[in-house]
């Protein structure tokens, strides 16, 4: 089924870095376009554009607008946007997605342009779990499939679904959490691939083929067909996975996976991140080999993607889709608009403890990078912050003359250091660095947070463990978001500067 040509060329992985977990994929003619999962981000699902499968840009996030999305203040961190499937069908894409939190549940979108505008939801009460798949047959069926594995008749246009729920798999006979089913028509067959095992290091990707896009479903005598469990390579937790096809006729799987560093099994600090892999079929069933840092490259030209821009100078009304605050970002709490050229927060929540906090920041994406803001902080108390969770987070801020580096990590909060500063505009920075191998046992990385002098020089207030703020550690979906926050009162940033140390 594949004609991929073998090149010696490679590309890295992951192919979307940072907090990106659970992909889905679809092209349409020469571009492809991937979607992720954003919990308690705002805004929501992330949408990235390539025109290789290699380099992703983000073009927007689908759900921008509180009519799309409302995410309560009291709901957890890692609830939220789970999972969303990606698919384009006659003329329009369509975006099907469950919203994890009281009063949540599944529904669809759908835009004539993935870089939006999405539509206002659609619910789909008749749809019960997580994960939710769409797919068409030739009689223009839909079929709705989610974790566990059950499948339903939906109508995408009005939300209802027909005829009773139908349990199709329940995955390898091993195996927990039969999860993120996608359905496929693929020569004679159709194939349902899922993740099982959970999220963690027994994660891995399954599949099963039948003649009909309601089973019975036959499992594959390998499955599962993608998994690093049981081994210490230097990429795990691989799953979660969706294919799509290329130009040639080769296939492509997609998935989520991890980057832990400090020894075995490690601490992974960027969260779940996007990764790309050649498929070769035998048989009739796909098959992954293992997943490397560096892949054996597709056999059409790479077009990179424009530069991305470190640096905000908060000069434009509207700000890049990298911007993400926790929960909702309304206009009287977060704006360019105010002061020309600065952006300004308003504070809600008195810390980043709170789950109403202001906060607006970008995913880390790079092992190796240093981070510095210019606040003005005449009117208020706020600072920039490294954030997991509302449990898990280091931040350097600054009120009155007085600047200081905190820590939370777990129930334990502390103030690491701190110094006076003259009143004013104050540039404060973190730097976070890989630990070297040999001193393993002191955690992944280093977080080094300070002030910097008039002269450039950088004054270090408190030197951090990072895996305080690893998955490992706190728990939940998502990864490291570096960002400005604002915890009494108003501050002004001038510029958010972030600049790769590792590529
Ligand atoms: C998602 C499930 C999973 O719904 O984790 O890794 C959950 N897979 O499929 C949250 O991302």
């Amino acid at each position: 089924m594949s004609d991929k040509q073998q090149t010696d060329a490679t590309f890295p992985n992951p192919v979307i870095a940072g907090f990106h977990p659970d992909p889905s994929v679809c092209r349409v003619g020469d571009d492809y376009y991937v979607v992720c999962s954003s919990f308690e981000y705002f805004p929501g699902i992330p949408v990235f554009h390539s025109r290789d499968l290699v380099h992703w840009t983000q073009i927007g996030n689908a759900l921008d607008r509180p009519s799309q999305l409302q995410l309560p203040p009291d709901m957890a961190s890692s609830r939220g946007i789970y999972a969303p499937t990606l698919r384009h069908h006659d003329g329009r894409f369509w975006l099907v997605v469950t919203n994890v939190r009281e009063g949540g549940g599944n529904m669809l979108f759908t835009a004539s342009d993935p870089a939006g505008p999405w539509s206002d939801p659609v619910r789909l009460p008749g749809v019960h779990g997580i994960d939710p798949d769409l797919a068409w047959d030739e009689d223009g069926t839909c079929w709705c499939t989610v974790a566990g594995v059950w499948q339903v008749r939906l109508d995408p246009h009005t939300g209802e679904t027909s005829g009773t729920p139908h349990k199709l798999w329940s995955g390898g006979p091993d195996a927990k959490a039969p999860e993120a089913p996608h359905l496929y028509r693929i020569g004679e067959y159709w194939y349902l691939l899922i993740a099982e095992g959970g999220t963690e290091r027994g994660h891995g990707v399954s599949i099963a083929r039948a003649r009909t896009p309601d089973g019975p479903f036959e499992p594959c005598p390998d499955n599962p067909i993608l998994t690093h469990r049981g081994t210490d390579r230097p990429i795990q937790n691989t799953g979660h996975a969706d294919l799509v096809q290329g130009p040639d006729g080769s296939w492509w799987m997609m998935f989520l996976a991890v980057r832990p560093h400090g020894g075995t099994p490690g601490w992974h600090v960027l969260g779940r991140e996007t990764f790309l892999a050649p498929v070769e079929w035998v048989d009739g069933w796909p098959v992954i080999g293992e997943v490397s840092p560096d892949m054996p490259a597709p056999s059409w030209p790479l077009v990179p993607g424009p530069a991305e821009a470190g640096r905000d100078d908060f000069d434009l009304s509207e700000l890049p889709p990298q911007w993400i605050s926790v929960r909702d970002r309304p206009a009287e709490y977060c704006t360019t608009k105010e002061r020309s050229g600065w952006l300004t927060l308003r504070a809600r929540g008195e810390s980043l403890d709170e789950p109403d906090v202001v906060f607006i920041g970008r995913r880390q994406q790079h092992l190796e990078c240093r981070v510095r803001t210019l606040i003005d902080p005449a009117e208020g108390r706020g600072g920039l912050a490294v954030r997991l969770d509302e449990e898990h987070h280091y931040e350097i801020e600054v009120s009155a003359g007085e600047v200081r580096v905190v820590g939370r990590a777990g129930s334990l909060r502390t103030v690491v250091g701190s110094r006076s500063v003259p009143v004013g505009p104050v540039t404060l920075g973190v730097r976070i660095a890989l630990t070297p191998p040999q001193d393993a046992r002191t955690g992944p990385d280093t977080l080094t947070l300070g002030v910097e002098e008039p002269d450039g020089t950088f004054t270090v207030l408190g030197t951090l463990d990072g895996r305080y703020l690893s998955t490992e550690v706190a728990g939940g979906f998502t990864g490291r978001v570096i960002g400005m926050y604002a915890a009494e009162g108003t501050v002004h940033f001038d510029w958010f500067d972030y600049e790769p140390l590792t590529p």
